[in-house]
């Protein structure tokens, strides 16, 4: 069709908005159709196309998997960029780089003051031990901070969503202590992969891609004043460490993995193999209104032990 006669039906459309209308929403919608309708005109795109793909995400809305779908297309790393510049912006520089939530945080995890176990002991991948500081912009310890972790077992699953682990299984929220202060204890995450023939997987198959992200560890670390961050660290080592499906490895966020065969640290540990030692602090920025929020809110699972 010619542009003018793609305007003239755009128009006739935008034009039914009503006075009352979301304008926020009324801009992204009429920007969103007229893309579409472009996109249809340029691509040919036949109506077997269009219908094949709406009932697609109808299906991956069903199964629940628009949470992956929307990382593994690079939208979560394109607005983690987007407020990365947003924070340049504001003269916000350095710091703990962020990267993306995911779509498994859930919330409800149990408080430990300091340290704490994340395991239940019924995982035996190898013996994890991280801990670090938080610090302020300034390089201050902060006390009592939230170091919100959750990752996933030694299958790649995490709890809630396999239910064939215990609640709050590699998810616990930590406070620090006086000297900003965090350690825990767990078992190393391998790599998740999205779940075989679902929505995620069908569509990644036909751009021939991989559903996989490398080991890591999510975070949210927040202390009052500051802005919260999210973020990741990934397990030095993985195949696909620079290979994620959901882009999100980045430089500062690969800690080295210390391996310990100390005869005496083991014993402290209560442990009788050798275990891997990850040291990482969290440097936090203080509140700025010039930036957008940090604390990004959107619907999460919750649940209670
Ligand atoms: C994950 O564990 C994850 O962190 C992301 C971003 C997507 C899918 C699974
Ligand atoms: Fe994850």
């Amino acid at each position: 069709m010619e542009k003018i006669a793609i305007d003239a039906v755009l128009n006739r459309i935008e034009e039914t908005t009503g006075q009352d209308a979301n304008p926020r929403i009324a801009a992204i919608v009429h920007r969103m159709v007229r893309d579409l309708f472009y996109m249809i005109e340029d691509l040919d795109i036949q109506p077997e196309e269009f219908w094949a793909g709406l009932n697609y995400l109808a299906e991956a809305g069903r199964s629940g998997e628009l949470g992956l779908i929307a990382p593994g297309l690079g939208f979560d790393h394109f607005l983690d960029l987007r407020m990365d510049e947003a924070e340049a912006r504001a003269g916000i520089s350095g710091g703990t780089p962020r990267t993306i939530e995911g779509p498994l945080y859930v919330a409800g995890a149990p408080v430990a003051q300091g340290e704490a176990r994340l395991d239940d002991g019924t995982d035996d991948g190898e013996v994890l031990v991280m801990e670090g500081q938080v610090f302020d912009g300034t390089g201050r310890p902060l006390r009592d901070a939230k170091v919100e972790v959750w990752h996933a077992n030694s299958m790649g699953n995490y709890s809630y969503f396999d239910p064939t682990q215990s609640a709050f299984n590699l998810r616990r929220t930590i406070v620090t202590d006086s000297e900003g202060r965090y350690r825990l204890r767990s078992i190393v995450p391998v790599g998740y992969s999205v779940p075989p023939d679902g929505a995620t997987d069908r569509l990644l198959k036909k751009l021939d891609r991989h559903g996989t992200r490398p080991a890591h560890i999510h975070f949210f670390v927040s202390a009052p004043g500051h802005r919260k961050l999210t973020t990741q660290i990934n397990i030095d080592g993985d195949p696909y460490l620079w290979d994620d499906f959901a882009f999100a490895t980045r430089e500062g966020l690969v800690p080295p993995v210390t391996r310990v065969a100390d005869a005496a640290a083991m014993q402290a540990l209560g442990v009788n193999k050798p275990f891997s030692l990850i040291r990482f602090n969290f440097t936090l920025h203080a509140d700025n209104a010039g930036a957008p929020h940090a604390e990004v809110a959107r619907p999460r699972a919750a649940a209670t032990a």
